[in-house]
């Protein structure tokens, strides 16, 4: 059945336009970059967001999901010093920091014991970790939590990890799932604009290399994310590109489960002084992202970097997973994110509700998580 959704008039007259545009949308027709143009030129942020509704709608009902997960970095030394990175330091600069092996499994260990299905593991590109560090870390937390999920390591640490090694992209991924890795973050793309990486992170994996270690990753049966970082000196068009590149990617391989816009938080990197990002823009990008992502099957609100409230209004703007419980979050958070270290899962389920939406806890791969009597703890399993 068709909805009537009301055209304000606005300012800039693209009525008709929009109205074209919403009718592909009302007939599940893609929409390609001059829509997208006209998207973001749109004011009227509740249009925007009613469409984009439409299409969640149709994807996942009134469900948003959530996850019992925990964020590790596992170090913050990196060789590459990304401009709007506040979290990297050099080698022997003070606050450097690499954890050993038995440092991370004790991170993981209350955690899993507390009931989280998900480990999502990241760090800066450290220059002295070799593979064996990478593969040991993957096969402890395996051989100590069979059942947890490994989501770890950017495409741009996957890259780091087979430079340093020596092997190819393929045979570093194949010696990760090996040792225990299970799906890959959605970390490192940024902006795939040469433009931008150029300013930003020049000695950073191209946007052409970040979307080729993941078609290898999709082609080995790995599932990822995919992510922007937007909100720092990118242009609206270059945004459009960015989420264009990643559609033609999935169209090829089908490997990507959600999309998740980060917002830029400018406290202590290069870019410091820059403002947050705005509510229209935090919510206008999360709809235009569902718009134009038509193959994805989820949008995330990352609430640690969106902030909570924002990320429960978003649940009407084409959002349908807010993430998770996180639990120490280092990366925005030493940007200046003055978001809470962790939601617990009652106050992500009270949000949903109050939201008017249905919380589903889901696993990483979106597979409905049974608890028995709805407690935490590690005692839970997928439904059939
Ligand atoms: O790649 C770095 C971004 C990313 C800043 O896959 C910044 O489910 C904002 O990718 N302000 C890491 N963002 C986090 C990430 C992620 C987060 C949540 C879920 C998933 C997922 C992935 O954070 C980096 C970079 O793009 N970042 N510095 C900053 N100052
Ligand atoms: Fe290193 Fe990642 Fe920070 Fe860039 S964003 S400096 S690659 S940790």
């Amino acid at each position: 059945m068709k909805t009537v959704l009301l055209i304000r008039p606005s300012k800039g007259g693209h009525e008709t336009h929009l109205r074209r545009i919403l009718e592909k949308v009302e007939d599940g027709e893609r929409l390609g970059l001059e829509e997208a143009v006209r998207l973001y030129e749109c004011d009227d942020l509740l249009l925007l967001g009613q469409m984009a509704n439409k299409i969640k709608g149709k994807k996942s009902a009134n469900r948003i999901y959530y996850i019992v997960n925990r964020h590790i970095n596992y170090t913050n030394i990196c060789k590459n010093r990304c401009r709007f990175c506040a979290f990297s330091k050099e080698e022997n600069q003070d606050g450097g920091y690499a954890m050993g092996v038995e440092e991370v499994l004790a991170e993981a260990e209350g955690v899993v014991e507390q009931g989280a299905t998900e480990i999502h593991i990241v760090g800066g590109l450290h220059p002295q970790l070799g593979l064996d560090y990478y593969l040991k870390m993957l096969s402890c937390l395996r051989e100590r939590f069979p059942s947890i999920h490994l989501q770890a390591f950017t495409a741009v640490e996957v890259a780091h990890i087979a430079e340093r090694a020596g092997l190819s992209v393929k045979d570093t991924l194949k010696e990760l799932v090996q040792a225990g890795l299970d799906s890959l973050p959605g970390g490192g793309a940024e902006v795939f604009s040469p433009r931008i990486r150029k300013e930003l992170c020049p000695d950073k994996l191209s946007g052409k290399d970040w979307l080729a270690v993941m078609r290898q990753a999709h082609k080995l049966g790995l599932r990822s994310n995919a992510t922007m970082l937007y909100g720092h000196l990118e242009t609206p068009l270059e945004r459009i590109k960015h989420l264009l590149a990643l559609r033609e990617l999935q169209d090829d391989t089908g490997g990507f489960m959600s999309f998740i816009p980060l917002a830029f938080h400018s406290d202590n990197t290069f870019l410091r002084g820059l403002p947050r990002t705005t509510a229209n823009l935090d919510l206008k990008t999360l709809a235009i992202s569902r718009l134009l992502l038509d193959n994805f099957p989820h949008i995330k609100a990352f609430w640690v970097m969106l902030g909570v409230k924002l990320a429960q209004v978003s649940l009407s703007f084409g959002v349908d997973d807010i993430d998770g419980t996180v639990i120490q979050e280092k990366i925005t958070h030493s940007a200046g994110a003055d978001t809470p270290e962790e939601l617990s899962v009652e106050e992500l389920v009270a949000l949903i509700e109050e939201a008017g939406r249905e919380p589903v806890e889901r696993d990483t791969l979106y597979r409905k998580v049974i608890r028995p009597e709805g407690k935490l703890g590690p005692d839970w399993h997928i439904e059939n």
